[in-house]
């Protein structure tokens, strides 16, 4: 009995070791828009594919092989939309000066208000004042506050995470003004403020070596600024798409990896090989948000 139990152990520790290894892609003839097959994926297997080597673009080719499928089919990646620092919310109230924003999409990009209350993209990585804010929503004096120390605006986050609540959001004119006649007054021309984009993301919001994909010829053009969502020819090559467009779609089934996970929880151990993907895998900007699970299931098509 006792033998029996240490066999069945030992084969479990095996089978989770060597099992959290796999990670198959499916292909899904049936066409759904890319949210539709986002669900699909989830609820059927692990996800929508990912493809970020060529043993992945190895893997799709053989699932289109095997079903002679020539065609292009979603996989799990796609174009994040500009959102607060703040609670980590997609923004609705918007302020752009003429042709902004104009950093790449492929690129990640933070926002600065100017004195004309004005908004730009920027590199994160310049150095500037900022706005923070609390969380009164009793006055905007209250609100409100500008830090006069030079900062990237990763830094003037944590700054602002630290001492108060976060970088400022700006939710309507009265609170775009507002912050606008701080600048004027101090003689300045601009600040950074909450407003950050992450370019694309895997569907688990893992975040994406650009290096690691390949896009077909003159893509990603995100045609009338409306294709937020990544589709991949047998080949591998991908294109950025309407994400309302119905097409097939590419999952990856993960079976043995949630074995391990089970195996994981009941236990307690941890999953060493880092296989598993039932967690949140991380916030690519290094903020800790905690709605990046949420977003994921929220995002629009
Ligand atoms: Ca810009
Ligand atoms: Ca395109």
């Amino acid at each position: 009995m006792i033998q029996n139990k240490i066999q069945l152990v030992v084969f479990l520790g095996i089978l989770s070791k060597a099992s959290c290894d796999l990670d198959r892609i499916v292909l899904i003839g049936e066409p759904k828009t890319w949210t539709e097959a986002q669900s699909y994926c989830r609820e059927k297997y692990t996800d929508l594919a990912m493809v970020q080597s060529d043993e992945d673009r190895a893997k799709l080719k053989e699932a289109a092989n095997t079903v002679n499928f020539q065609s292009v089919a979603w996989i799990g990646f796609y174009r994040d939309t500009w959102r607060w620092s703040y609670q980590n919310t997609p923004i609705s109230y918007v302020k752009w000066d003429l042709s902004q924003p104009d950093i790449p999409d492929t690129n990640e990009a933070c926002g600065v208000v100017n004195k004309k209350g004005l908004w730009s993209d920027r590199n994160c990585t310049v150095q500037d004042y900022f706005f923070c804010q609390t969380d009164t929503q009793d006055t905007l004096q209250d609100k409100f506050l500008q830090v006069e120390l030079s900062m990237n605006w990763h830094d003037a986050q944590i700054h602002c995470r630290t001492q108060y609540a976060d970088l400022a959001a700006i939710t309507d004119d009265t609170e775009n003004t507002f912050l606008t006649n701080i600048l004027s007054v101090k003689g300045q021309n601009d600040a950074w403020f909450g407003l950050y984009k992450i370019p694309l993301l895997w569907s688990d919001n893992s975040s994406v070596s650009l290096s690691s994909v390949k896009w077909g010829s003159g893509q990603p053009d995100n045609v009338n600024g409306n294709e937020d969502c990544v589709k991949i020819s047998t080949e591998g090559l991908m294109a950025d798409d309407s994400c309302s467009t119905p097409l097939p779609f590419y999952c990856r089934e993960n079976t043995a990896c949630e074995i391990h996970s089970q195996i994981r929880r009941r236990s307690g151990r941890i999953c060493s090989d880092g296989g598993h993907r039932e967690e949140d895998e991380g916030d690519p900007l290094g903020s800790g948000h905690g709605n990046h699970i949420q977003h994921k299931m929220e995002r629009p098509t």
